[in-house]
C-alpha cells in the first residue's frame, strides 16, 4: 500500500514495479516495528546467503549488526559511474558520459524482471532536517534489506519525508537500485541529472547503493545547486568554540579517506581542552551551502549518520568516532572476534583476535594472519553510525537554517610541495586553490592506491556536471557573497620526510592549525605574504606540548614553499586545465598566470 497520495511518486513506483517485477512491494514507513521485523528476517538467513547480517554482542555492541560484501564489491567503482546528460559536453571531461537514451536502453534489460522472487522496498527519505528549506526528498527502490537499514541511519527515512514532499510536487530524486547478481561486469552507477534519476545495479557496497549519499547529495545535488543558486560539496562541517567567544563554523573538503571524519570529530590537545576549547560535529562528509537572509553562507549536513572508514579508528586517533559505533551501528567488511561477537580492524588496537573471521569470511588465527602481513579488515571497511551517537554532535545539527560558515578549507594527501597550511588571497584565488587540489589515491575507490591525481575541490568523482561550469558556479557564488564570503584555506596533514614518515602529528593536533585559521578569519593576527598565499608566522602555530616532535626545523619544513616544486606544480596545472577548453573560467587561468608571476 502506497504511503503517499503524490501521483508523481506513485506513477514512477508503478513503472519501476512493472519493469523489475518484484514478488512483493513493501513501503518503508520508518517505524521501529517494521525495522525490527526486517532485522529479524535478515539475521535469520543462512550463513551462505549474500544478504546475511549478523547480530553482534548485545552487551558490548547493543543494536549493532555486521555484514560482508563480495570481495569484488568493496568500494566505489569510478570507472562504472556515469553522468548521462543529453549533451556530452555538459558532463565534462572528468566524468564518464553516455547518451541517456542509449543508457536507459542498455540498462532496461538488466532491470527487466530482476526482482522476481524478491521484495522491493520503497524508501522515502529526506536529505537534510525534515522541514528545512535546504532539505530535499528522495525515494529509493531497492531489493536489499541492508540498504534499508543503512538508509535508516544515514538519512531521515520514513513517511515524514513524504509529508515534506507534499501531495503534488515532482521535486524528488528517483533512485532505483538492484543488487541483481552483484556481477562486476554488469555493474553500473548511473545518474540522469536532467531526469532527477539514479540507476544503480549489480553492487551492494555503500557508496554505490546508498543512493542518498554520493549519488544524490553530491552528483545530482551539485547539478541542482548550479541551477538553483546553492552548492553541494564533499565537505565536513565543524563548530569551533573558543573560551569566551562565539562558536565559528568551518567546512573542509578533503578527498575520500583523507581525514574528514577525523577532523569533524577532533578532540583538542590537552592544553586547549584545559583552556576551554571545544569542537562540535555538524557533518563529516557532505555539506549543502546556501546564502542566508543576512548574506552569509549557511551550511547544512544533508545526512543523518556517518559512513566512516573503520581502519585506523581508535580511542586515540578518533575517540568520538569510536564512541559513535558502540550502539545501533552496522559494520561492513571489518573482522569478527568469534569469542564474543565483537569487531576488529587494523589500527583499532594491537590485539587482533585469535579466533577471528576475516573480512572475506575465512576463520583465521588473527595474530598469525596479521603477522604474515594479511589484513583482517578490508582497508575500506566501514561503520554506519547514527549521528545522535556522536558525543560531540553540534547542538545545531538539526537546525533547519544551517550554520554560518567562516572558513572553507581544502586539502589532500601530499608528501611534498604543499605546506601545512596557507590562506588564499581572496575567493577567486581560493577557487583556484580548490581547483588545484591533488591527492594520493586511497582504498575508498577501486584502482591503484597512492597515485597522485587531481581531485578538484575533492569533487572529481562526485561533480554531476562539467567541472569548468562547476568552477564558474563557485566564482558566481563568491560574487554573490561579496565581503561576507568565507575565507578559503588549504591544509596538508600528510607531508613526509625523506623516509616516508609523516612530519606533522595530525589528528587532535590539527586543532593548532584550526586555531590559526579562526584567528585569521577574525583578523586577530598577521601572516607572511608569499607567492602561494598567506602563511603563518612560525611562532603563530602553537606547538606547546609537542615541541619535541615539532621542532623549529620541522616547522620550517612544514611551512616551506619550495619555488622549484611550485613552478612544477604550475606547469602541471596548465596541462591539467587544457582539457576544460573554453569552459575553463578566464579568472582561473588568470590566477595561474599570477601565481607563476609571483613565483618569479
Ligand atoms: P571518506 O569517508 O572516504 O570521505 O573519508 P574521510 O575523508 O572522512 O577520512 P577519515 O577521517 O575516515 O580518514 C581516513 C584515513 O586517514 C584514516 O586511516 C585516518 O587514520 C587517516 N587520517 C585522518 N586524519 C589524519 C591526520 O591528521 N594525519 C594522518 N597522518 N592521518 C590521518
Ligand atoms: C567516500 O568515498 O568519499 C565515502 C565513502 O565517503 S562512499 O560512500 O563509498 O562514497
Ligand atoms: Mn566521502
Amino acid at each position: 500500500m502506497s504511503l503517499t497520495k503524490n501521483p508523481n511518486v506513485n506513477k514512477w513506483v508503478d513503472e519501476m514495479i512493472a519493469l523489475t517485477k518484484p514478488s512483493k512491494v513493501v513501503w518503508i514507513d520508518g517505524s521501529k516495528e517494521q525495522l525490527d521485523a526486517l532485522i529479524e528476517e535478515v539475521v535469520a538467513l543462512p550463513d551462505d546467503s549474500r544478504d546475511k547480517l549478523y547480530r553482534l554482542n548485545d552487551e558490548k555492541l547493543p543494536g549493532c549488526l555486521y555484514h560482508r560484501t563480495l570481495p569484488n564489491d568493496v568500494a566505489r567503482v569510478e570507472d562504472r559511474t556515469f553522468i548521462c546528460t543529453r549533451n556530452k559536453e555538459d558532463a565534462g571531461p572528468t566524468n564518464n558520459w553516455c547518451d541517456p537514451k542509449e543508457m536507459y536502453a542498455k540498462l532496461t534489460p538488466l532491470y527487466d524482471g530482476v526482482m522476481q522472487g524478491r521484495t522491493m522496498y520503497v524508501i522515502p527519505y529526506s536529505m537534510g532536517p525534515i522541514g528545512s528549506p535546504l532539505a530535499k526528498v528522495g525515494v529509493e527502490l531497492t531489493d536489499s534489506i541492508y540498504v534499508v537499514l543503512n538508509m535508516n541511519i544515514m538519512t531521515r527515512m520514513g513517511v515524514a519525508a513524504f509529508e515534506n514532499l507534499g501531495d503534488t510536487s515532482d521535486d524528488f530524486v528517483r533512485g532505483l537500485h538492484s543488487k541483481a547478481d552483484v556481477d562486476p561486469e554488469n555493474r553500473y552507477i548511473v545518474h540522469f541529472p536532467e531526469d532527477n534519476t539514479i540507476w544503480s545495479i549489480n553492487s551492494a557496497y555503500g557508496g554505490n547503493v546508498l543512493l542518498g549519499k554520493k549519488c544524490f547529495a553530491l552528483r545530482i545535488a551539485s547539478f541542482q545547486g548550479k541551477n538553483e543558486g546553492w552548492m553541494a560539496e564533499h565537505m565536513l562541517i565543524l563548530g569551533l568554540k573558543r573560551p569566551g567567544k562565539e562558536t565559528k563554523y568551518i567546512c573542509a573538503a578533503f578527498p575520500s579517506a583523507c581525514g574528514k571524519t577525523n577532523l569533524a570529530m577532533l578532540i583538542p590537545p590537552e592544553g586547549y581542552r584545559k583552556d576551554g576549547y571545544e569542537v562540535f560535529t555538524v557533518g563529516d562528509d557532505i555539506a549543502w551551502l546556501k546564502p542566508g537572509e543576512d548574506g552569509r553562507l549557511y551550511a547544512i549536513n544533508p545526512e543523518n549518520g556517518f559512513f566512516g572508514v573503520a581502519p585506523g579508528t581508535n580511542a586515540k586517533s578518533n575517540f568520538n568516532a569510536l564512541e559513535c559505533t558502540k550502539k545501533n551501528t552496522i559494520f561492513t567488511n571489518v573482522a569478527i572476534n568469534n569469542d564474543d561477537m565483537t569487531v576488529w580492524w587494523e589500527g583499532l588496537d594491537k590485539n587482533p583476535p585469535e579466533n577471528a573471521t576475516e573480512w572475506k569470511g575465512a576463520k583465521v588465527n588473527g595474530k598469525e594472519f596479521t603477522a604474515e602481513g594479511n589484513k583482517l579488515a578490508h582497508p575500506n571497511s566501514r561503520f554506519t553510525a547514527p549521528a545522535e551517537n556522536c558525543p560531540c554532535i553540534s547542538p545545531e545539527f538539526n537546525n533547519p537554517k544551517g550554520v554560518p560558515v567562516s572558513a572553507i578549507i581544502f586539502g589532500g594527501r601530499r608528501a611534498a610541495t604543499t605546506p601545512l597550511v596557507y590562506q588564499s588571497f581572496d575567493w577567486t584565488h581560493g577557487t583556484y586553490v580548490g581547483s588545484a587540489v591533488s591527492s594520493e589515491t586511497t582504498a575508498a575507490a577501486t584502482g591503484a592506491v597512492g597515485v597522485l591525481r587531481h581531485d578538484p575541490m575533492a569533487m572529481k568523482p562526485f561533480c554531476g556536471y562539467h567541472m569548468g561550469d562547476y568552477w564558474a558556479h563557485w566564482l558566481e557564488m563568491g560574487e554573490k557573497l561579496g565581503d561576507k564570503a568565507p575565507k578559503i584555506f588549504n591544509v596538508n596533514w600528510f607531508k613526509q620526510d625523506e623516509n616516508g614518515n609523516f612530519i606533522w602529528p595530525g589528528f587532535g593536533d590539527n586543532m593548532r592549525v584550526l586555531d590559526w585559521i579562526i584567528k585569521r578569519c577574525e583578523n586577530e593576527i598577521d601572516a607572511d605574504e608569499t607567492a602561494i598565499g598567506y602563511l603563518p608566522k612560525k611562532s603563530d602555530i602553537n606547538v606547546s606540548g609537542i615541541e619535541d616532535e615539532v621542532t623549529p626545523e620541522i616547522m620550517d619544513k612544514l611551512l616551506a614553499v619550495d619555488k622549484d616544486l611550485w613552478l612544477k606544480e604550475v606547469a602541471e596545472m596548465r596541462d591539467f586545465y587544457k582539457q576544460f577548453g573554453d569552459r575553463l573560467p578566464a579568472a582561473l587561468s588568470a590566477e595561474l598566470d599570477k601565481l607563476e608571476a609571483r613565483l618569479g
